[in-house]
């Protein structure tokens, strides 16, 4: 399938980033997905040295194709607003990245008569966004090397697994997120 002109990208955590890197990367519309930290003050951060900072995960989708509210919508069918983990590092955190998400954001709240005050979910504008290290990146298409061979093969280096449209397909595929993958398939054919 061609890629769209312009993409959009949209930030949060949900636990542990190798699962929804998958399950968002899957999704029709969602382009590609990087594994990060962000939502905390420590200047680059690494996973060893986190600082106060949070497993995030980075899509760019398709505007045209999936809407910032649909993400949204499964962001908070993921996990549960009422609740939240101590530890900065697994926090569900919503980083909204442009006014228009923050709207959106606030309008889909009110829509389900969630008080942004109420919900233990955080909700902060994105400041910076780290991407996570590379063995990070793709974490459930990493082990099957049937599949990481033709990336080698293919010249990919790991900024372009990282970047790369087929991989977040895949990597939500071998997670078990199929949806997506079969109607990009047949959008090649
Ligand atoms: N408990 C998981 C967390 C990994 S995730 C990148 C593990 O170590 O397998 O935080």
């Amino acid at each position: 399938a061609p890629e769209p002109e312009e993409t959009e990208t949209a930030t949060f955590g949900l636990g542990c980033f190798w699962g929804p890197d998958a399950s968002f990367g899957a999704l029709d519309g969602v382009v590609r997905t990087r594994a990060g930290y962000a939502g905390g003050t420590k200047t680059d951060p690494t996973y060893q040295s986190l600082g106060d900072h949070t497993e995030v995960v980075q899509v760019a989708f398709d505007p045209d194709a999936i809407g910032y509210a649909d993400l949204v919508e499964r962001v908070f069918r993921q996990h549960d607003p009422h609740s939240q983990t101590r530890k900065a590092q697994y926090q569900n955190v919503v980083l909204t990245e442009t006014r228009a998400q923050g709207a959106a954001l606030a309008e889909f709240l009110r829509e389900r008569g969630l008080e942004p005050d109420a919900v233990g979910t955080r909700i902060e504008q994105l400041s910076r966004f780290y991407p996570a290290e590379a063995y990070h990146q793709k974490y459930k298409l990493r082990s099957e090397a049937e599949f990481m061979d033709a990336f080698d093969e293919a010249g990919y280096d790991d900024a372009a697994l990282r970047e790369s449209p087929a991989a977040a397909k895949l990597n939500g595929y071998v997670a078990g997120n199929g949806s997506g993958i079969a109607d990009e398939l047949l959008a090649a054919e």
